[in-house]
């Protein structure tokens, strides 16, 4: 199974923006792919947590992000830890991955859990597009980082009806490189990004903005199981992973079905709630 995602990155390379996220490959059904979804799909017990009363919306609509949401308890975000590092110890690393949840079970689960999609509808309303899932991965004392940004500036999107939702595997402190943000930022659309040569800048281009005022920055601290979701205009950041333990999030993008993909053909997204009736997307499988 060793260089499944570099042969995915030659075979399937289609266009997308230079820097849009998804442009190394697309996924497609590969000969790992029942292995990997049964290792994945190992069955746990999940404790259901309800989602109390969120107040999602105002907070959310003031400052462009809320934290923190309860998704699951700290028992079942350890077993999808699990899941996701039995899956890492098979095909190799899985950070930063696209559309991961066409492979992968775990994730599927944990982004079409009734208290995240609860949440989601409070802010796109009842119909729902999951756009992409990604594992965002800090190893422990390396210097990966992620540079202040705006998420829907390469996108490509028509409109701006999206949420990210950032969900923690394990601690996210402001120690182990949390998520930062700035309130108020998503009303401030379209800000100049500079592209920049940073080996250890997540993002593929190093897409930065700058002279950011850091002093009014939210750390977005959470615990295994609690969520933030922000807007994609949001402007946030995260630092280099000081603590001793993997920093592990998934990171999930959702979307309202009327929004459209300006830069190609052929996007993809998943109906995960409500009524798609647009069909401006092709439609992504779900795992297994
Ligand atoms: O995981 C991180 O540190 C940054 C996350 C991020 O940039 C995002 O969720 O859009």
């Amino acid at each position: 199974m060793e260089g499944v995602w570099e042969s995915l990155k030659h075979t399937k390379a289609r266009y997308c923006s230079p820097i849009h996220p998804f442009s190394l490959f697309t996924l497609v059904k590969i000969p790992c792919r029942i292995e990997v979804a049964h290792i994945a799909s190992a069955s746990i017990i999940m404790v259901e947590l309800t989602v109390n009363e969120l107040s999602i919306d105002p907070g959310y609509k003031r400052d462009g992000f809320v934290f923190p949401v309860q998704i699951v308890d700290q028992q079942s975000a350890r077993q999808h830890r699990t899941r996701l590092e039995q899956a890492e110890a098979a095909v190799g690393p899985l950070h930063y991955k696209p559309k991961i949840h066409t492979l992968l079970t775990s994730p599927w689960e944990l982004a079409t859990h009734s208290n995240v999609l609860d949440a989601v509808e409070t802010i796109l309303g009842p119909d729902i597009l999951l756009y992409n899932i990604t594992y965002i991965v800090k190893e422990p004392h390396t210097p990966a980082h992620v540079s202040w940004h705006q998420d829907l500036t390469y996108w490509g999107f028509d409109g701006d009806d999206q949420v990210s939702m950032w969900l923690a595997l394990s601690s996210a402190t402001a120690l182990s490189g949390c998520m930062r943000a700035i309130p108020g930022s998503h009303g401030k659309a379209g800000l100049h990004h500079s592209l920049t040569d940073d080996q250890t800048n997540v993002l593929y281009s190093g897409q930065t903005v700058s002279d950011v005022d850091e002093n009014v920055a939210v750390a977005c601290e959470l615990e295994p199981g609690q969520a933030s979701f922000h807007h994609g205009w949001t402007l946030h950041s995260s630092m280099p992973n000081q603590s001793d333990d993997r920093r592990i999030g998934l990171n999930v993008q959702y979307i309202a079905p009327h929004m459209h993909q300006t830069k190609h053909d052929g996007d993809s997204a998943i109906l995960v709630r409500g009524e798609d009736r647009y069909n401006h997307f092709e439609i992504d499988t779900g795992p297994g």
